[in-house]
This record gives C-alpha cells, structure tokens and sequence, in this order.
C-alpha cells in the first residue's frame, strides 16, 4: 500500500453543505486526494444566506494546522474564508514555519448572497501578510476591487488587475471573469511575465453556490499530486466546468454545484 496526496483545506463551515469546508473536502475526494481541514468559522446557512457566525480562536486554527501537518503531513494547501486578522496572521505565521506544500488562497471576502465572510479591518492582513505567501491567489471581480481598488469590465482590466495583484507577492494571479458579461466565462492566469487566457462555456443556472471554492479547491489538488501550476489549474477548471453542469437545486435558493460528479450513482449502490 502507497500513501496518497494530501490536501488541506483552512475555511470556514457550511451548513448547507455547498461551499466552505464541505465543499472543499468533497473535491478532494472527487480528485482522490485525502483531504485534512483546519475550520476557521462556523456559518450556519443555507440556500438563501448566512444567518450566524461563530470564528475560532486563532490559536485554534493553528493547533489544528499544527498537529495534521506535523503527523501527516501535506502537500499542498488552500485557504477559504478566513474570518479575520487574527486568524489571517497565524496562517500566515503556519505557512512561514510549516512545510505546507504550494499554498492557494482564494480571498473569500462574502458569500454569493453577498453576506460579509471576511471582516472589513481584515483586509490589509490578508493583503499584506498572506498574499506574500501565496503561490495562487485566486480573485473574482468583486474580491479584485476589495483587494486592489480597481474595477474591472473587459480583458484589459483583467489583465491589469492581475499585475496589481502580482505586485503585492503571490507567484501566480488567477482574475476570474465570471461575472463579465461574455459568450464564455474568462478567467486570466498571471505569473509576472505571460498571462494566460482560459475560457470555459458558460452555463446558464442560479446553482452555482460554492464555485469559487470547488475551483481553488480542485486546482489544490491537481498541486497535491504533483501538477505544475498551470496543469493544475487547467485541471481545477475542468473539475468546476463538469460539476456547474452537474449542479441542482436545493432549499429555496442558490443550490450547490455537483461535486460528486466523477462518483457514477451505481459505483455508490
Ligand atoms: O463561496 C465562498 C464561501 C466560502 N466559505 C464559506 C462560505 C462561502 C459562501 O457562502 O459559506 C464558509
């Protein structure tokens, strides 16, 4: 018996099961990667918003950081929602002290109903002391405004958000143009010299909870089993693009994606 990649997600809980953690873990397991979390915050929400949320202490997020990684080990690592500035310096703090393999943040600022998931003084620790560390960092429009100020409409802005972006430290910028309105959706991939265009058709459904997170999250673990940066995100692409058009509704509002979708119904029988 051989050990497997293994991943490890640092994000908050969802208890529509959609995004977060729950998202990240069963993408883990959709791209067979054993897949270990440090929770952040506990949400309770479901399809239509966010009515609680209760942050861990730092420490905690650290101790559970910590034991994983000095027993198991990880290679490589994603962070989600992140809560606040606490939490945001003692992963930063991890990563500087751990070996956490290639480290991909997505800075969740709120969630698709547009409930705050980061607070607002939270904001320059997440610029200053986690972007340096990250390998990816991987902002939607609205997350590039809050980060960078810039506003962003077309190509060319996402070209220059993603060099603004590259400016403040991380080794790569994926800009996700997902909500420009466009034939396919657009997202641009930046390492400081060459940027990247990778398209993918667009769908038409309100269910597309948790995309963000299923995205940072397969691409995570393409990196985990050995993928070089650009492979990787082609394949976290691809994983997000099968489970959008694998998504259904669920409760009253914004159902989740499919992220089981490799899993054939009679494999699970
Ligand atoms: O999709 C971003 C996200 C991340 N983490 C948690 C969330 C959400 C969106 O709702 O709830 C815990």
């Amino acid at each position: 018996m051989t050990r497997r990649p293994v991943a490890l997600t640092i994000a908050g809980s969802d208890s529509g099961g959609g995004a977060g953690i729950q998202a990240d873990l069963k993408t883990f397991l959709g791209c067979h990667v054993h897949g270990m979390s440090a929770i952040t915050a506990v949400t309770a929400q479901n399809s239509t918003g966010v009515a609680g949320i209760y942050e861990l202490a730092a420490s905690a997020v650290a101790e559970q950081i910590d034991v994983v990684v000095s027993d198991i080990g990880v290679e490589a690592t994603k962070t989600g929602m992140l809560a606040n500035a606490d939490i945001i310096n003692a992963v930063a703090d991890a990563a500087s002290r751990l070996q956490l393999g290639p480290l991909v943040v997505d800075p969740v600022c709120a969630s698709q109903h547009g409930d705050p998931l980061l607070r607002q003084d939270a904001i320059t620790a997440l610029v200053e002391t986690l972007l340096p560390c990250a390998d990816l960092v991987t902002p939607n429009l609205g997350e590039v405004k809050v980060l960078t100020g810039l506003v962003v409409d077309d190509l060319d802005g996402m070209r220059a958000a993603a060099r603004a972006l590259h400016d403040l430290g991380p080794k790569w910028v994926l800009v996700k143009g997902g909500h420009l309105p466009s034939a396919d959706a657009l997202d641009v991939l930046y390492d400081g010299t060459d940027f990247i265009e990778l398209t993918a058709p667009r769908r038409d459904t309100p269910h597309t909870h948790g995309t963000g997170d299923t995205l940072a999250a397969a691409t995570t673990a393409a990196l985990a089993a050995g993928a070089d940066m650009i492979t990787a995100v082609r394949a976290g692409k691809a994983y997000v693009t099968a489970a959008v058009d694998d998504s259904f509704p669920l409760g009253k509002g914004l159902g989740p994606v499919g992220h089981f979708w490799r899993v054939r119904p009679e494999a699970a029988s």
